[in-house]
């Protein structure tokens, strides 16, 4: 097992938890679902403007957003299809990160160009806050920031990797958190440059 580093309580970043080669085969399945599926371009609520991100999901349900809100849905918003499965390699990881807490339901692929960034916000569209979020990054550097559960509370930044993991849950599963920049030609793994983050959750309240 790799290094474990709490940043706070719930905050538990795994710095190098993929290898070279389980990044590239993550990369390779993440190309293949992108071919078929296709990212699409989000928009902030109400106004409607175009989020930097750009995204795809993968599993039973996935996180959407457009000018009337932020929600879970079966398919996509593009193409009316249902969204890829969550690769077995994905579900393995959860499964360690989470000690087999019940299977995530959705895996959000965001895609980042060197100049994205993502505002600070609170994961909350989920009805299960029990579960984490289980985050893997792949391709250029980013600085990652975590605050508090209030918006303008003290936040604290760390890079993240090609390669890193990080969970996030228990008492801070609803902090605020974003992305401040990406360091552009940081990575070799994507030919693009850039960056993709993976979040796996668990949305809705697992039956017993
Ligand atoms: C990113 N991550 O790393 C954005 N959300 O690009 C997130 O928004 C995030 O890393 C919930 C839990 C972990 C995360
Ligand atoms: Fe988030």
């Amino acid at each position: 097992m790799t290094n474990r580093v709490e940043l706070k309580p719930g905050v538990i970043y795994f710095p190098q938890l993929l290898d070279r080669a389980a990044q590239e085969s993550l990369r390779d399945e993440i190309y293949a679902a992108i071919h078929s599926a296709k990212l699409f371009q989000s928009t902030m609520p109400r106004w409607g403007n175009p989020m930097s991100v750009k995204m795809l999901n993968l599993g039973p349900v996935g996180w959407v957003s457009d000018k009337s809100g932020y929600r879970y849905q079966a398919t996509h918003p593009v193409t009316g299809q249902n969204w890829p499965r969550i690769f077995p390699s994905l579900l393995k990881i959860w499964d360690t990160l989470t000690d087999n807490y019940a299977a995530p339901e959705a895996c959000l692929i965001n895609y980042y160009s060197a100049t994205a960034k993502m505002g600070l916000h609170q994961d909350r569209d989920e009805e299960d806050f029990n579960a984490p979020v289980v985050s893997l990054s792949l391709g250029d550097t980013a600085l990652f920031r975590i605050g508090t559960s209030e918006r303008t509370g003290p936040t604290q930044s760390i890079k993240l990797q090609s390669g890193d993991g990080l969970i996030f849950g228990g008492p801070a599963r609803l902090d605020f958190h974003g992305i401040d920049r990406i360091y552009k030609e940081t990575s070799t793994l994507l030919n693009e440059g850039g960056r993709f983050n993976l979040t796996l959750r668990r949305v809705t309240k697992p039956h017993l």
